[in-house]
């Protein structure tokens, strides 16, 4: 089934709390003898919502599935299985997917601890390794220890980065980061930010700044701005979350942390509530844990 299976093999152990979890429940329900019943609806409803699907995509779900079952006349669960992981995929591919062409430019954004410098790294790694040029920008000016954080992922991954001082305006990192990578030729321009989300209004404004400047200042490229979302934190990611939206055109989300959930479901309700498209998935810490989504693969991987 597995289109890659190195990348399958990365999906699968990456998932793994989901897939014990959330995975064992659905296979003990699917493999159940006897007819469809009651019960097993309400079951299904139980391990769905444990799994942080979501409310509404759970009762979506069923709809769904009491629908196949009755059209195909599917008696049996372990027939309706594949009908649940079709379902499920529909729902994830929903909206995936944006167009990313060269020469681009990355504004990575996302509440403080929610995985963005790594997030960083990693795709640095990963555009090179594609044989891309990558810069990046060290747009998170708050802390010494997020510039410092930052250029040692960078000299890990073998990339320059552009940065200032701690405290320096970062639309003026941007600045200097887009014309340098204009004048390189750099495939990628990938910006850090900050997310400090105790002053909003400042953080939106500082955003919207960075935003205007990026495009004004390098027209030619295709702007993406990516949402980094924790997706331990449940509802929270999705309110945090929402913050980000309102304050910059928000083109897909990076969904981190699926290694330290058992609630992997939540790519479901995350997506659903925040209507934006999973572009990657971070797996772990290493820097080759980040993964583009694949609707298939991470059905395949959860159940
Ligand atoms: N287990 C796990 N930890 C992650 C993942 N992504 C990031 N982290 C960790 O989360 C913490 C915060 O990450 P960082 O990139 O500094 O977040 P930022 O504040 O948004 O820049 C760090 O300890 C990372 O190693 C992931 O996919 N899985
Ligand atoms: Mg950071």
């Amino acid at each position: 089934m597995a289109k890659n299976d190195g990348v399958q093999k990365k999906y699968i152990l990456g998932l793994s709390k989901t897939r014990e979890s959330f995975g064992g429940k659905i296979a003990a329900l699917f493999n159940r003898k006897g007819e469809i019943t009651d019960g097993f609806y309400e079951e299904l409803e139980e391990t769905l919502i444990l799994a942080d699907v979501g409310a509404r995509a759970t009762v979506d779900i069923l709809d769904e599935l009491q629908r196949r079952i009755r059209q195909k006349r599917i008696a049996q669960a372990q027939d309706a299985r594949d009908e649940l992981k079709e379902i499920l995929v529909d729902m994830l591919r929903d909206k995936n997917g944006i167009e990313i062409t060269f020469p681009c430019l990355l504004l990575i954004v996302g509440v403080n601890g929610a995985g963005k410098t790594t997030a960083i790294a990693k795709l640095a790694s990963r555009y090179k390794a594609m044989g891309r040029s990558v810069m990046l920008a060290a747009g998170d000016t708050f802390r010494a220890a997020a510039l410092e954080q930052l250029e040692e992922w960078a000299k890990r991954a073998g990339v320059p980065v552009v940065r200032h001082g701690e405290g320096a305006d970062p639309a003026a990192v941007i600045f200097d980061a887009a014309h340098s990578a204009k004048a390189k030729n750099i495939d990628v321009l990938i910006c850090d930010t900050a997310g400090r989300l105790h002053n909003k209004k400042h953080l939106m404004e500082e955003l919207k700044k960075i935003e205007r400047v990026a495009k004004r200042e390098y027209p030619e490229a295709c702007h993406r701005t990516l949402l980094v979302t924790d997706a331990t934190t449940g509802q929270n990611a999705i309110s945090q979350s929402e913050v980000f939206k309102q304050s910059v055109d928000v083109d897909g989300m990076i969904l981190t942390k699926l290694d330290g959930t058992a609630k992997g479901g939540a790519a479901i309700s995350i997506m659903r509530e925040l209507g934006l498209p999973i572009v990657f998935i971070s797996v772990g810490e290493g820097i080759d844990d980040l993964q583009e989504f694949d609707p298939e693969q991470f059905v395949e991987a959860i159940i």
